[in-house]
């Protein structure tokens, strides 16, 4: 069985779709600060600072895998540095400690490009480059990584990690992130209203859609036990692009799309970060390809978003 924390995020909401298909909609718990309205499936409200509600939730369900994806994330990490880092850190902590003392099989602890700071080449960034981490997320993180290695070599423990680029998908919304403004641009487009955006124009970040985000993390959990070498986290990348191309895509289907550009302090941390990433490790052990460039994004990004905005009109009448 497997438990997921942070069920209702941007992420999570998505995946436990996936796990449910894979393993049965009765062998998956989603657990999060609160219930999501329409939540189809086992559902419990849990703290993940808190161990031993974990622990409960480990023992009722029997739990043998568990994906850990709350955080705060980027931008709003800066809004309270220690409280991020109380937050983030505790939260592992306890899924680390839990998974530990339960003997749990497979542990997934999603990472980010956001680990990687000026000190590393930002063109096509090693997996091994130097991590100076400028956000608190990206400090979380970094630390994290090195905490799931530890566990793996001193307990061996199977924590399993990706450090995702920024994730755009139709079915759900980001929140509090750096890469938002690509999930942003869409609903906006299709609602045919104006977009500000809050990086410059030529900022380039790497990126990656929804669908290869979910099967490059159930490809990695699924790969037999020896051919997952990195213990720290895995690059990944789907496509790396600017908010200028991003744009010129979109304005392939609406022609008359506006957009400007407020950048604030977002585009600092952006500045920050890779624009595009090496992932030839994850290709090499496990066998990652990401099938989605911009076009195939842009695309089905408008067409779901069409469908989705449809009906939530009839739903309204
Ligand atoms: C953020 N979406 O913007 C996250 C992320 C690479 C970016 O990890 O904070």
């Amino acid at each position: 069985k497997v438990l997921v924390i942070g069920a209702n995020g941007q992420l999570g909401s998505v995946l436990i779709g996936a796990l449910q298909q894979k393993f049965g909609i009765d062998n998956v718990v989603g657990s999060d600060l609160k219930r999501k309205e329409g939540f189809e499936g086992i559902f419990e409200i849990a703290d993940a600072t808190d161990q031993p509600r974990i622990q409960e939730l480990v023992t009722k369900y029997k739990i043998t895998q568990i994906y850990h994806l709350a955080a705060i994330l980027s931008a709003r990490g800066e809004e309270n540095p220690l409280l991020t880092w109380d937050i983030n850190m505790k939260t592992l902590f306890t899924v680390l400690e839990v998974s530990r003392l339960n003997n749990i099989d497979r542990v997934f602890f999603p990472s980010s490009i956001a680990v990687f700071g000026t000190g590393a080449p930002l063109d096509n960034t090693p997996n091994n480059a130097y991590l100076d981490p400028a956000t608190v997320y990206g400090m979380s993180k970094a630390a994290g990584e090195n905490w799931v290695q530890y566990y793996f070599f001193k307990y061996g423990l199977d924590v399993r990690s990706l450090r995702y680029p920024g994730v755009i998908g139709y079915q759900s919304l980001p929140g509090g992130g750096t890469t938002d403004y690509a999930v942003d641009i869409y609903h906006k487009a299709v609602l045919g209203k104006e977009f500000t955006c809050f990086l410059k124009e030529d900022t380039t970040l790497p990126m990656i859609f929804m669908q290869d985000t979910i099967r490059a993390t159930l490809e990695l959990m699924d790969a037999p036990k020896e051919q997952v070498k990195i213990r720290t986290s895995y690059n990944l990348a789907g496509i790396s692009f600017s908010p200028a191309e991003i744009v010129a895509e979109i304005r392939k289907l609406y022609p008359d799309f506006k957009v400007n550009y407020k950048p604030d302090f977002r585009q600092e941390i952006a500045a920050s970060w890779p624009k595009t990433i090496d992932d030839n490790a994850a290709a090499r052990d496990w066998g990652w390809k990401p099938e989605y460039n911009l076009e195939g994004i842009t695309t089905t990004m408008i067409q779901k978003l069409k469908e989705k905005y449809k009906t939530d009109s009839k739903n309204l009448k």
